[in-house]
């Protein structure tokens, strides 16, 4: 039992979770290095929400609230840590939930959508009847009705190769990563440098303030939105987040 008081507590709840989605067979053993990988660039950002991740997480919102179709895809990881919170965006934003994994077996997307299911989601696509184009493999297994045919998707933790066929299908990709070099990172339409744990809820917090405005004002939101810029911000919050403990040491 981790006490409250330990000044890792957060992080290290979070860590359990993803030991307890990998005993329930919800998540796979490689989310947790994936898990140990995000740890360390939360520690270079400092474990907060920087401003780029918060413009980012805001554009996210006007996206998924513009969108015609936008779906969330949900792995083994999101399922662990922040299933509530997806389901709870979903129900926001009006964008269906979809588990699409990298490491897939049958049995474990069976799981994740019982597990989704009894948290209380209720629109998630459950079948796997069209392919993304250009992938191997089984990851490119998705809905026809879902990913395969969304304008909008909220990636979590994506594979690169799969962010990549799917912003070549012409679809906004909005990726959750806290390593803003990664190739999801590099190719998605708005890369959100943050935590999952975070990032999703705020993007509810948006979701819900942005509800009430007209389709023209959540363009203005979008128009000037610069990933690349987005994506060297983060980069130099973490190079002054590391000049700023390198003068205190
Ligand atoms: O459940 P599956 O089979 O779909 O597999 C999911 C994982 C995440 C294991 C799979 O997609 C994978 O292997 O991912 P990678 O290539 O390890 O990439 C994961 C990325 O997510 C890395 O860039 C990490 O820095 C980042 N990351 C890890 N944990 C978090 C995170 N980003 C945001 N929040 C986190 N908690």
């Amino acid at each position: 039992m981790i006490p409250k008081s330990h000044p890792r507590y957060e992080s290290l709840m979070t860590r359990e979770l993803i030991i307890e989605g990998v005993k329930k067979g919800i998540t796979s053993t490689q989310g947790l290095i994936a898990q140990g990988r995000g740890e360390a660039f939360d520690y270079l950002i400092g474990e907060k929400s920087k401003e780029s991740a918060l413009h980012a997480e805001k554009v996210a919102a006007a996206k998924l609230l513009l969108a015609k179709k936008p779906v969330i895809s949900v792995n083994g990881n999101a399922a662990a840590l922040v299933p509530r919170e997806l389901i709870r965006l979903s129900e926001l934003a009006n964008a269906p939930l979809e588990v699409n994994l990298f490491h897939r077996t049958e049995e474990r997307v069976d799981k994740i959508i019982r597990h989704l299911r009894t948290l209380g989601a209720r629109n998630i696509f459950t079948k796997s009847d069209a392919l993304i184009p250009g992938l191997e493999h089984e990851r490119a297994k998705v809905n026809s009705e879902g990913i395969f045919s969304a304008d909008v998707v909220l990636v979590p933790l994506e594979d690169g190769d799969r962010c990549k066929a799917l912003v070549d299908m012409g679809k906004t990709v909005i990726a959750i990563d806290l390593n803003p070099l990664s190739r999801t990172a590099q190719c998605a339409t708005v890369t959100i440098v943050d935590n999952i744990t975070r990032a999703v809820p705020h993007i509810s917090i948006f979701a819900e303030e942005l509800k009430c405005l007209k389709m023209e004002e959540l363009q203005e939101i979008i128009r000037d939105y610069d990933n690349k810029n987005t994506i060297s911000l983060a980069i130099d919050e973490i190079k002054n987040n590391l000049e700023c403990l390198s003068n205190i040491s």
